[in-house]
């Protein structure tokens, strides 16, 4: 275990090294606190928070139908945001909703997430990068774990680990359809990541990531504290995780869509630097830097 007091995690290097999280988990000082003490103490021991009932179910209904629009509306007019599948085809992802989308816009403004977000990491946020996974049956590709926060810091330049991503379930999540896993605990740890990053990174690892994935003891080290868990249950239910959690899925073979709407919440003083290794900045689409304004909240999310 080595110990960092320089700024900023090493990582895409020769060797693979584990380092401990300087920040604090949760930052306090945020003005509403929509979580319990409970919820809070778990999500600062495990790195993530399942939340079950936030949304109605006819919420959750017009979100679905939302996201089955974009799908077609976006692969139609053939836009950037929209990433397929490496063999098939089929849409595996759809960015940058939150802007793009009248729905998925008033959504990340959602006083019910947006307090939660604002509580986790202690102010005002803007939102970093948003994404629909589609996760199709039978051909929806696997996500190979991987620490958010390791890309976004070396691709990105985000500075600190001050950022908590939210999903949505949009259908049932279930042992056989490519749930999300997640490593409670591993967001203590940094884990730095072997080989050096291609140009242009961005283009391969939406479909299938090769570089900022762990090692194969650094993963055994997270997985043997704690090992791995996979909330399950109806469309609906919402996570909340640290930016810096270990997590991946499943490819889903079964018939059945496992889809999510997944926006991220940054600080507003986490905002991007340059990124590492004289790499070029991704595209605004994948990581927003332009006009960046704190969240103001919607108390009444209504639908359409
Ligand atoms: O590169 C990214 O920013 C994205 N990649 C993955 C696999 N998860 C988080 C994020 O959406
Ligand atoms: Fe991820």
């Amino acid at each position: 275990m080595i110990e960092t007091s320089h700024h900023g995690y090493p990582s895409r290097d020769k060797e693979a090294a584990i380092f401990k999280r300087r920040e604090p988990v949760l930052h306090g000082k945020a003005k509403a606190a929509p979580l319990s003490a409970e919820q809070t103490q778990q999500f600062h021991q495990d790195g993530f928070l399942v939340l079950p009932s936030l949304f109605s179910s006819e919420e959750i209904a017009k979100l679905y139908q939302e996201m089955e629009n974009v799908r077609d509306e976006f692969t139609d007019a053939g836009r950037i945001e929209a990433i397929t599948e490496r063999e098939s085809g089929a849409v595996r992802s759809v960015f940058n909703v939150h802007r793009l989308n009248a729905v998925f816009s008033r959504l990340v403004r959602d006083q019910r997430l947006l307090g939660i977000a604002e509580q986790i990491v202690g102010g005002e946020t803007y939102l970093h990068q948003s994404r629909i996974n589609y996760k199709p049956g039978l051909v929806g590709k696997e996500f190979y774990w991987h620490s958010d926060f390791e890309t976004w810091h070396i691709e990105d330049g985000m500075p600190a680990m001050r950022a908590v991503s939210c999903a949505i379930s949009l259908t049932d999540n279930n042992s056989y359809n490519g749930a999300l896993m997640l490593i409670p605990g591993s967001h203590h740890f940094f884990i730095s990541c072997v080989g050096e990053t291609p140009n242009n990174h961005y283009q391969t690892s939406l479909k299938k990531q090769e570089y900022g994935v762990p090692d194969p003891i650094s993963l055994q080290f997270l997985v043997e504290k704690n090992g791995i868990e996979m909330p399950t249950g109806p469309a609906g239910s919402v996570v909340f995780f640290d930016c810096n959690t270990m997590h991946g899925s499943n490819s889903n073979i079964s018939p059945y869509a496992r889809s999510n709407v997944f926006m991220v919440y940054n600080h507003i003083d986490n905002q991007l630097q340059a990124p590492r290794d004289g790499l070029a900045p991704r595209p605004e689409h994948v990581a927003a830097r332009e006009n960046i304004a704190a969240l103001t909240p919607l108390p009444h999310w209504q639908l359409g």
